[in-house]
């Protein structure tokens, strides 16, 4: 395709987003602004529990990861911020200020710092919520040593998942463990320095069967408003039961102020963590829906400006820097989508109860090609118009193959 014909095809929609009452401008703005983070464990080796499927050029540790995501950076342009697992990403010698440093000169930043309570032995019947006070003490003494990684990683916000649970009836005092859950996170929330935020996550299931201490987002809010207002949710899109409405928990958690953030990935059956908007386009650009209209209503657009967007997801077929390029370009898609809803006919047709236009005028924006309108907002950036294509044609895929020969991490990714 060539640039003329890119330009043809940006004129014609806008000329018919124009017409629907959108304003295209305004559009392109917020398409450029958006920040998306990468997530620095998803770079390196991943795998099943069956195997892992070793990749030519895979990240070896931290410096590889910070110039994956900088590489990923440069032909995307919308994720200058890496979130990071403590343990994943620690210099040789245990430090953690290199890594802000060594990102900075790579042009990124350190999103959400997490902790990880979930790879030591002393976790086998949980951290927090173990029945065991040692286990819990050195669960706290990390969390609060976490607080201050993330001071050194120059970064605001704590992303916290446990993997707190049980596999049995009868195996541990289920209210205890709740009451163990809160005072463990209430240490990690009076630790955090007063402009830092806790986003924290919940999964229903995994590692835990039978019972999980933060199941959903109703135990997550429930801690979030008992620990104050620096608390608030994390949604990963790939941890609710099946068929569970994402779109409205995210419309709820948003009118109470109440969404921290998300780890985007998608998936068909559990915490499958395959690229973002590839089994369930729909749902992503339905979460994107509430997003944008909470960020339209005055009432909302705080709210909503500080959610943070991360992805979460773990590559093991296909390679990581393309699934991590194509996962972003996906979510931008869902935005894009988003963006281009005809809102006052919806508001009107919701107003007058007519169920079938309302939804017509959902579909009619979620059916609208809007990669013209990306790559518009790439070209205007000083990018190539296709992220995938850039980065095949950069060499980077064969450089890192020949540099990193041998050797591979076994990052374990969420
Ligand atoms: C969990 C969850 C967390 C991730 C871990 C490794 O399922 O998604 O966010 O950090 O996996
Ligand atoms: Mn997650
Ligand atoms: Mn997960």
């Amino acid at each position: 395709m060539t640039m003329e014909h890119w330009q043809r095809q940006y004129e014609a929609l806008a000329d018919s987003l124009d017409a629907r009452g959108v304003d295209v401008a305004g559009v392109l703005a917020r398409i450029k602004a958006q920040i998306i983070e990468l997530p620095s464990w998803a770079v390196g080796n991943s795998g099943t529990r069956y195997g892992v499927f070793r990749q030519a050029g895979a990240a070896r540790h931290i410096w590889d990861k910070i110039d994956d995501c900088a590489e990923i950076q440069r032909v995307v342009g919308v994720c200058p911020v890496m979130a990071s697992h403590v343990l994943w990403d620690v210099t040789e010698d245990g430090r953690y200020e290199p890594v802000r440093e060594y990102a900075a000169s790579k042009g990124l930043r350190i999103g959400a710092v997490h902790p990880n309570t979930f790879m030591g032995q002393q976790f086998r019947l949980g951290s927090v919520c173990s029945p065991e006070q040692t286990t819990r003490d050195s669960t706290i003494a990390h969390f609060i040593d976490c607080v201050r990684i993330t001071r050194e990683m120059g970064s605001k916000v704590i992303g916290i998942w446990l993997a707190d649970g049980t596999n049995y009836p009868g195996q541990d005092h289920l209210r205890r463990r709740k009451q163990r859950l809160f005072e463990g996170l209430k240490a990690l929330y009076d630790a955090m320095d007063p402009d830092m935020t806790l986003a924290v996550e919940y999964k229903f299931f995994e590692p835990g069967f039978y019972t999980t201490d933060l199941m959903d987002w109703g135990m997550s809010f429930m801690m979030c408003q008992r620990l104050g207002e620096r608390a608030k949710v994390l949604v990963d899109v790939g941890h609710h039961p099946k068929n569970a409405n994402i779109e409205h928990i995210v419309s709820i958690l948003l009118d109470e102020g109440k969404l921290g953030g998300f780890h985007l990935n998608d998936c068909k059956y559990a915490d499958d963590d395959l690229m973002a908007g590839t089994a369930n386009p729909l749902q992503l650009f339905l979460i994107f829906d509430q997003l944008v209209d909470a960020s339209l209503d005055p009432a909302t657009t705080e709210a909503a400006g500080q959610v943070a967007y991360m992805l979460d997801q773990s590559h093991n077929i296909e390679g990581s820097i393309e699934g991590i390029i194509q996962s972003v370009m996906n979510t931008q898609t869902a935005y894009a989508k988003a963006l281009v809803v005809d809102r006052r006919r919806l508001a009107a047709a919701q107003a007058a109860g007519d169920v079938i236009l309302a939804n017509r005028t959902m579909m009619e924006a979620f059916e609208t090609d809007v990669q013209p309108l990306l790559r518009q907002a790439r070209l205007d950036t000083g990018r190539h118009p296709d992220p995938i294509i850039a980065y095949r044609e950069s060499g980077y895929a064969q450089k890192i193959a020949a540099e990193r020969a041998g050797a591979g991490i076994g990052a374990l990714g969420g």
